[in-house]
């Protein structure tokens, strides 16, 4: 049976891991701004208001982080996106800080959401971040976006080209956080991944 919306609850931001409680298992959502991260957390929790969403890149300034309601300790982290070229260097500087940190040193994280833009692809930016993830070996779930942006005729050829950018044969889900396409599959991947088998990663 597909699971239903997951019962997220917003638990609190951070600017440092430091300021984090402890935690039982983390999965986070790693992607370049404006790639879908807050949106499909929020579509699934099927809560629009849960997570800050926004047209321009840089909604997301924070480590937010979202519990399981259903399984205290177990934890969605929204992350701040990559490769947003119009805030300061500071500011991007700080961002990067604040996404390294978390990611290298947060040890309850139990595998990232890797987010692709559907519509653009895997781009260099995201292929540099994979190959980081590998080196820290952080299990990846890769999640493809707006799959309603993508043509109907272009959906078969636009997937091939994903997964062999990506190096892999298969594991790649694809979502809309518009129209809800996949996300009974990934609920029960995060759930899985959270509070059930460990990771189902691609190859
Ligand atoms: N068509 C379509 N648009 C989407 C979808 N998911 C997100 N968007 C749009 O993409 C834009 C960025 O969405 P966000 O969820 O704020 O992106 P983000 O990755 O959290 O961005 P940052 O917080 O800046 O890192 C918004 O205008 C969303 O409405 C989708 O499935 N389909
Ligand atoms: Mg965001």
């Amino acid at each position: 049976m597909a699971p239903p919306p997951l019962q997220l609850r917003f638990l609190q931001s951070a600017a440092k891991i430091d300021q984090l409680p402890a935690s039982r298992a983390e999965v986070a959502l790693v992607g370049r701004s404006n790639v879908g991260k807050s949106s499909l957390l929020n579509s699934l929790a099927n809560r629009k208001g849960l997570a800050r969403t926004s047209k321009a890149p840089g909604a997301t300034k924070l480590l937010n982080i979202f519990e399981l309601d259903t399984h205290p300790g177990s934890w969605l982290v929204d992350l701040p996106g990559y490769g947003y070229a119009k805030v300061s260097a500071n500011e991007r500087q700080r961002w990067r800080h604040m996404i390294e940190q978390y990611l290298t040193e947060r040890e309850a994280l139990v595998a990232v959401l890797m987010l692709i833009d559907g519509e653009i692809g895997p781009t260099r930016l995201d292929i540099e971040t994979q190959a980081w993830l590998h080196h820290l070996g952080v299990p990846i779930l890769y999640v493809a976006t707006k799959h309603d942006k993508v043509k109907a005729s272009k959906r078969q050829s636009r997937k091939t080209d994903v997964l062999a950018k990506l190096g892999v044969s298969s594991g790649v889900s694809w979502v809309s956080a518009h129209k809800g396409v996949g996300l009974p599959e990934l609920r029960a991947r995060i759930l899985d991944t959270l509070v059930g088998d460990g990771p189902r990663v691609s190859d």
